[in-house]
C-alpha cells in the first residue's frame, strides 16, 4: 500500500511551534469553517493524532489545516489543532501561517483575512518583519470567581474568552520563571480539574480548558509575565495570544488599560507579544504581534501499514503523564 504523503511547513512564533498542512489533509467538503470543523472532528482525529502525537508529531506543537474559505475574500480558512483535539482560534498560530503564506510568495500584498470557526481575523506583515493579529471580539464573563482547588486552597480569577475560553489568576502563590515549571503546571492543572467540578464554564459552556498564571516580568519592556497551559497539557512557549487577548479584555473592563495602549505580555520562556485593542461591542477587538521562523519543509509519510500510523496517545502512555493529568477526564484532556 502506498504512504499517504501530507506536506507541512513547521515554524515557531515566539517559541512556540506551529505546523501547518499544505497538502494531504482530509476532504472536508464545503460549508462554514465550523461546519467542517464538526466533520474534522467527527471523521479525522487520526490525522490530527498522526501529525500531533508521537512517534511523528511533536506535542507543543499547534496543527494548522489550510483550507479554502468559504467568503473568497479571505485568503484562506484554517482549522487549529493539538494532540488532544480542536482548538477554536490560535493567534500565534495565525502567525506562524502568515509567515508560511509569505514564505511560499502567496501573500502578496502582505496582508490577509483567516477564517477560523470562531470567526475571522485580519493578519498583516509589518515593516519589521513582525506579523500582526486583529483577533475576534474577546471579553470578560465573570471577575474574581472564587474556585476552591484542592490542595491549593480558594483561587480568584476571571473567565475570559479571547478565541478560547481562559481562566487567568494572579492569586496562585506561584513564582513564574522556568525554573518553576512542573509546579506552575500541577497547580495549573488542579486549577483546570478544579474548574471542571465546580461547573464552572465559558458563557456557552464550553471548557475553560487554558489555564492563565500570571505575574511580575523579568524582562525590562514586559508589562507582566505568563505561565498558559494548554487543553493537551503542553505549556505554550509563547506569551499566548489568545490568551493574551483574554488578558487585554480583563485589562479594559476593569478599566486598567486605555485602548490603543501597549500591554507587553512576556512568556514564560521570556519571549513577547505586543497587544492593544481597540473597545467594540460587549468588549474589545485586541491585536497582537510577535514573529514567527520557519524551521521545516517536510513530506510526512502515513504508512497504513503502521500500527501507530494515527500516533500514541498520552492515555496509551501512561508513565509519561503524571495522576494529576490521568486523573482529568474531560474533553481535551490528554488522550
Ligand atoms: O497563541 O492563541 C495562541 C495559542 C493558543 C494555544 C496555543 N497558542
Amino acid at each position: 500500500m502506498p504512504f499517504h504523503t501530507v506536506h507541512v511547513i513547521d515554524s515557531h512564533t515566539e517559541g512556540e511551534p506551529t505546523r501547518v498542512v499544505l497538502e494531504g489533509g482530509p476532504n472536508l467538503g464545503s460549508g462554514s469553517l465550523a461546519q467542517r470543523a464538526a466533520r474534522f472532528r467527527a471523521g479525522h482525529d487520526g490525522f490530527r493524532s498522526a501529525l500531533m502525537n508521537e512517534p511523528r508529531g511533536l506535542e507543543i506543537a499547534v496543527g494548522a489545516l489550510l483550507l479554502p474559505p468559504s467568503d473568497p475574500s479571505a485568503c484562506c480558512g484554517v482549522l487549529f489543532f493539538n494532540n488532544a483535539g480542536l482548538i477554536n482560534m490560535c493567534v500565534h498560530g495565525s502567525i506562524g501561517v502568515v509567515a508560511t503564506l509569505r514564505h511560499l510568495d502567496r501573500l502578496p500584498s502582505g496582508a490577509c483575512t483567516i477564517e477560523t470557526p470562531v470567526g475571522s481575523v485580519s493578519a498583516a506583515v509589518q515593516e519589521d518583519g513582525s506579523i500582526s493579529v486583529e483577533n475576534v471580539l474577546s471579553y470578560r464573563t465573570r471577575h474574581s470567581v472564587p474556585v476552591d482547588v484542592p490542595g491549593y486552597g480558594t483561587v480568584l480569577g476571571d473567565v475570559a474568552w479571547g478565541g478560547n475560553w481562559f481562566f487567568l489568576t494572579e492569586n496562585h502563590g506561584q513564582e513564574i520563571h522556568a525554573g518553576n515549571i512542573p509546579a506552575l503546571d500541577r497547580c495549573a492543572w488542579a486549577i483546570r480539574r478544579a474548574l471542571a467540578s465546580s461547573g464552572i464554564t465559558g458563557e456557552d459552556g464550553g471548557e475553560v480548558d487554558h489555564i492563565e498564571l500570571f505575574g511580575p516580568p523579568s524582562r525590562p519592556d514586559a508589562s507582566s509575565k505568563n505561565f498558559v497551559l494548554c487543553p493537551g497539557g503542553a505549556y505554550d512557549r509563547s506569551p499566548c495570544g489568545t490568551g493574551a487577548s483574554a488578558k487585554l479584555a480583563c485589562l479594559s473592563a476593569a478599566s486598567q488599560l486605555e485602548p490603543g495602549q501597549t500591554w507587553i505580555q512576556e512568556s514564560i520562556i521570556g519571549s513577547a507579544f505586543r497587544g492593544f485593542f481597540r473597545p467594540s461591542g460587549r468588549g474589545i477587538i485586541p491585536t497582537i504581534t510577535g514573529s514567527a521562523w520557519l524551521t521545516a519543509d517536510a513530506r510526512l509519510l502515513l504508512d497504513p501499514a503502521d500500527p501507530f500510523r494515527d500516533g500514541i496517545p498520552a492515555s496509551r502512555r501512561p508513565s509519561d503523564c503524571g495522576e494529576y493529568r490521568r486523573s482529568s477526564s474531560r474533553r481535551g484532556a490528554p488522550g
